[in-house]
């Protein structure tokens, strides 16, 4: 193999690399995103929305400034015990909208640099793959908060109750 073949064929292949980027998928549609607020000393929160993506993804990793480890996160009950355990990806279907949110999957900020005040924002990276492996990756800020954007008092005290469920489970 002569150096200028070697050459061309580094060509072609980042000729494929940035083919495959080019041609990136329609990022999932985001709403109603937002990161819990910390108080000073306080090591992990969570970041939750609803995606909604147009072709088949999975959710296959995040990273934040603010924290040194964001894992995607599942939350459910077993029998009477909330239980919580890191997964590698999440599945999003095409057209149906996915939910991260306190008692489910979540996405869990870790190892927080700073405490993230309420009314302050949070820049969030979302890593997704599609059905050809081909990785994607979306930018976002999400406000920070105490409680879900946008929803009426009616819910609350339920919501707050299995938080702290979901805030006890995470000290295991
Ligand atoms: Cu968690």
């Amino acid at each position: 193999m002569n150096t200028t073949f070697r050459t061309c064929m580094a060509f072609a292949l980042m000729a494929v690399a940035v083919g495959a980027f080019a041609q990136a998928q329609q990022p999932p549609k985001v709403e109603g995103g937002w990161v819990r607020s910390s108080v000073p000393g306080q090591q992990g929160t969570g970041a939750f929305m609803r995606l909604t993506a147009t072709e088949p993804l999975q959710l296959v990793g995040a990273a934040t400034p603010v924290a040194g480890v964001a894992e995607l996160h599942e939350m459910r009950m077993e029998g009477d015990v909330m239980r919580m355990r890191a997964v590698d990806k999440l599945d999003l279907p095409a057209g149906r909208t996915v939910e991260l949110k306190p008692g489910g999957y979540h996405l869990m900020l870790m190892d927080l640099k700073q405490p993230l005040p309420q009314g302050s924002s949070v820049p969030l990276t979302l890593l997704f793959r599609n059905a050809k492996g081909v990785d994607s990756k979306l930018e976002l800020k999400l406000p920070v908060a105490i409680r879900p954007p946008g929803r009426g008092g009616g819910a609350q005290p339920k919501a707050r109750a299995m938080d702290r469920q979901s805030m006890d489970a995470h000290k295991y």
